[in-house]
């Protein structure tokens, strides 16, 4: 068994906490708070400020599982998640076109912690998309080499399949 440490990142309401809660073998250690801005509090009334943990066990790896906080303030938080990983993924809801800027942004500051393999992860995508995965790619600017995965995080099996194709492409 490889330990792998996998950041899980991306904007607010994107549903990274979604996807370690669907992920993990064990319950989820998380860091939820009210949310603070009316803004914010029309989508949702928590959000993460430190992190999410969680942990599972997916074919020859134990994955140690690491959520960060979606918004701008918590950017510190990031950079300490950051440390020592082993790769990431960035979600982005395709509903929501906005949170494609934070994506970029957000992948600018990982790419700056060294070469781990990463990849995009379209999540939500039992929702109507108002984006097309070649704009994703090209708003992301993203090398042909980076996959995008669709992803419906509110289902086991549909993040278990993202995880192990993530894992599989980074092999390579
Ligand atoms: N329809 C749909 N809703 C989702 C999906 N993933 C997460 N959500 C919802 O999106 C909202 C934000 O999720 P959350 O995990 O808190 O996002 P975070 O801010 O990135 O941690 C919650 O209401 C989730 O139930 C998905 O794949 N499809
Ligand atoms: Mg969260």
């Amino acid at each position: 068994m490889e330990t792998f440490k996998l950041v899980i990142t991306g904007a607010f309401n994107t549903g990274k906490s979604t996807f370690i809660r669907s992920l993990s073998d064990i319950a989820v250690v998380d860091t939820d708070k009210a949310t603070s801005s009316p803004d914010e509090q029309r989508v949702k009334a928590n959000t993460t400020v430190a992190m999410d943990y969680g942990r599972v066990a997916l074919d020859d790896y134990t994955l140690r599982l690491y959520g960060t906080p979606g918004q701008n303030r918590f950017e510190f938080m990031r950079d300490i998640l950051a440390r020592n990983m082993n790769g990431f993924l960035v979600l982005v809801d395709l509903s929501q076109p906005a949170t494609i800027d934070d994506a970029a942004s957000i992948l600018a500051q990982f790419r700056d912690h060294g070469e781990v393999p990463y990849a995009v992860v379209a999540n939500k995508s039992d929702l109507n998309t108002v984006i097309s995965q070649a704009d994703l790619r090209q708003q992301l600017d993203l090398n042909p080499d980076i996959h995008i995965y669709l992803c419906t995080a509110t289902d086991r099996n549909s993040v278990r399949e993202v995880v192990r194709r993530f894992l599989r492409d980074a092999r390579k």
